[in-house]
């Protein structure tokens, strides 16, 4: 059951077709005292006493168009749209090359300047976000595996770095100022559960990191190693004094925003300023989790999944101390990336609005997750995309996906 929420106070020509849609299938169901009790709804009905059932709450459908083909793409992201012209993305590939590419015609055009990604496994060049004042600073920030050197030789560890994105509508962008902002310590052996994700906040005072366990479990749970962790930091990749941990005399647990978690690819804020995180379990046991300050998410010590051996792990709700998943999915979807759908200039699923689409590797689907004001969250609509899926994107109201493998299509979804 959809419960509607103060997000949608900003997205006044949504209500219609949202209202609507639940006063149809509120009809239908004994929830009636959620709607009444709903001070925003109750106000919007007043003004709209037109608003009846134009829209039904069927699952909306799509074709797909595919843009551009990647060879092992890993993640996206919107430049600016400038005027109401497609927007360009900046697209990864786990091999180490970042494009510029042009929507609208699939056009790629290579940004020189990478640093030099440790390639294997899970790892490479991972994720790309444009500053939150990249319209006057053309920054940029990427994470990517670094091999280790001397005694860390044959270790890797996942490094975030910041780089001025020059030359943006030429035919030669290249990355300058390179500016280290962040890396796991210490660098481990294997390249698997880099997690690597970024994300900053809405008023964009911080940039959050996803800081994977690297495939070794008990470091997720250690106040000394920042593996297993949600990261958050100032811009600079200095500590915000502000964190959980910051007053520990641990530099290291100072960074932690977060405990416990296993190996995160998706990370949203929801139009509350809310932060939701899926998580990859181990054999079953997937995660949808609201992120929140200083909470533990109990990797490895408790999961609703169990080890590749068949091992059993204590589920959640065997200690109170860890906070347990809104959702929990067993058999996995293999959760990659997460992006908040918002209708904009373009209003291609308000069926969507406010839910959070999650790409699936294992799964091979498009998942859209619904969350409710009093922070429970359900699978709203599940799509089969035939292919892994390593990265979503709602850009304004569309949306595109990328296909993971080494003929990874860029696709637009398009509305049936
Ligand atoms: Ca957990």
């Amino acid at each position: 059951m959809t419960i509607i929420n103060a997000r949608y106070k900003n997205a006044p020509l949504t209500l219609p077709i949202i209202i609507s849609a639940l006063l149809f299938s509120t009809a239908a169901c004994s929830n009636q005292a959620v709607v009444n009790t709903n001070a925003d709804l109750a106000e919007y009905k007043e003004k709209s006493p037109t608003a009846a059932a134009s829209t039904s709450a069927e699952k909306p459908e799509f074709t797909t168009k595919a843009v551009a083909t990647f060879s092992e793409p890993w993640a996206m992201t919107a430049l600016p749209k400038i005027n109401d012209e497609p927007p360009k993305f900046l697209v990864t590939q786990k091999t180490g090359e970042l494009f510029i590419v042009d929507t609208a015609t699939g056009a790629k055009t290579a940004v020189t300047g990478v640093p030099k990604v440790a390639y294997g496994g899970q790892g490479g060049l991972g994720d790309v976000v444009i500053a939150p004042d990249f319209a006057t600073s053309n920054a940029i920030y990427i994470s990517y595996a670094e091999a280790g050197t001397g005694s860390e030789s044959n270790a890797f560890g996942a490094k975030v770095v910041k780089a001025k994105l020059s030359g943006l509508n030429t035919n030669a962008p290249r990355l300058q100022e390179i500016v280290p902002i962040w890396q796991q310590t210490p660098k481990v052996k294997g390249q698997g559960h880099y997690s690597h994700r970024l994300l900053f906040s809405p008023d964009g005072q911080y940039l959050y990191i996803s800081s994977g366990d690297r495939q070794q479990k008990e470091p997720a749970q250690d106040m000394t190693v920042n593996l297993g962790k949600i990261i958050r930091l100032n811009l600079d990749g200095s500590v915000p004094a502000d964190n959980p941990f910051a007053d520990n005399g641990n530099d290291i647990a100072a960074q932690f925003w977060t405990t416990g978690n296993r190996n995160v690819l998706g990370m949203v804020f929801d139009g509350d300023g809310k932060l939701w995180a899926n998580e990859m379990g181990p054999r079953g046991g997937d995660e949808f989790n609201l992120i929140e300050k200083g909470s533990n998410y109990g990797w490895p010590l408790v999961s609703n999944g169990r080890n590749y051996s068949g091992l059993d792990i204590p589920d959640h709700d065997t200690g109170p101390e860890f906070v347990a998943p809104k959702i929990t999915w067993t058999p996995v979807i293999s959760p990659s990336s997460m992006s908040l759908y918002t209708v904009g200039a373009q209003r291609n699923f308000p069926a969507w609005q406010g839910n959070m689409l999650i790409g699936g590797l294992s799964s091979k689907a498009l998942i859209v997750v619904d969350t409710a004001a009093d922070n429970t969250a359900d699978e709203r609509y599940r799509y089969d995309m035939g292919e892994r899926i390593r990265s979503v994107l709602a850009v304004d109201g569309e949306v595109w996906v990328l296909e993971d493998g080494d003929s990874g299509r860029l696709l637009k979804l398009l509305p049936k």
